[in-house]
């Protein structure tokens, strides 16, 4: 997968790859991001990449000509390159479209900032329009660093083999169960007996129920889309049932 980011703020990258499993994914040529500073496709003498609004107003438009050049010039070799805009107006990302993005092989993303881009990028070289969450940063730039994390571990072979992507919350619809390591007893906390039953029944079935509780209690509206089975919905229902009978409505745990 090969990853084209445009950004002014080239800086910016310079250490979120060299590190962990995007590092080594570089390394095994698994993935492979070449940063792009858009001000050196500007062509005037102050290679000027933004400008004031037409029509007046606070903050500067990045200008068209310099980000034209840009993506002109990777499709003109790849035209099967994807353009995505990264702007808090795109479509919220979701582990689904990650999965369908990392079946590409070629993203160029479009690192949006101050008021955003010219109207006529997004409509003569923009594919998609993609935002992080409901809140604002500072520029598209860490949206693409998320974006490229986030594709780069469902591609083969970036986790390691031992360690399948699809196990994670979201790929079916359930967050995770809880999780211990040594000592057993941590000031009087201790490890759940079951994780040390060596019961190996006994402990699925346990984390299946964490996994459901977990869930039910955080984020509630992915239930409607996890596959759950009769005895997935019947544990479900007790949970709720004992919660309204504690009056327990705390969404915190
Ligand atoms: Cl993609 N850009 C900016 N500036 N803010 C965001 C975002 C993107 N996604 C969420 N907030």
């Amino acid at each position: 997968m090969r990853f084209e980011i445009l950004t002014l703020f080239p800086g910016m990258f310079h250490s979120p790859f060299q590190e962990s499993i995007l590092a080594k994914a570089i390394e095994k040529g698994l993935i492979e991001i070449r940063i792009i500073n858009i001000r050196d496709f500007a062509t005037d003498k102050h290679q000027v990449v933004d400008d004031a609004p037409y029509g007046g107003g606070q903050g500067m438009v990045m200008k068209v000509e310099p980000i034209s050049r840009v993506i002109e010039q990777i499709k003109s070799k790849d035209p099967s390159a994807w353009t995505i805009y990264l702007t808090p107006e795109g479509k919220p990302l979701k582990q689904e479209r990650v999965k369908e993005l990392s079946l590409r092989s070629h993203l160029i993303l479009l690192c949006g900032r101050y008021e955003g881009v010219d109207e006529r990028v997004r409509e003569l070289f923009v594919d998609e329009e993609i935002s992080i969450g409901d809140y604002v940063l500072t520029g598209g730039e860490l949206a693409a660093m998320v974006l490229i994390d986030a594709v780069s571990r469902l591609l083969p072979g970036v986790l390691g083999s031992d360690r399948s992507a699809m196990e994670d919350s979201f790929s079916d619809s359930l967050l995770e169960y809880p999780q211990y390591t040594r000592p057993a007893n941590f000031r009087g906390h201790e490890v759940p007996e079951v994780l040390l039953s060596g019961n190996h029944q006994a402990i699925s079935l346990w984390r299946r129920r964490e996994a459901l509780k977990r869930t039910w209690m955080r984020r509630p509206d992915l239930l409607k889309k996890a596959e759950l089975s009769e005895e997935d919905k019947k544990f479900l229902e007790e949970i709720s049932k004992q919660m309204s009978l504690n009056g327990d409505n705390s969404h915190k745990r």
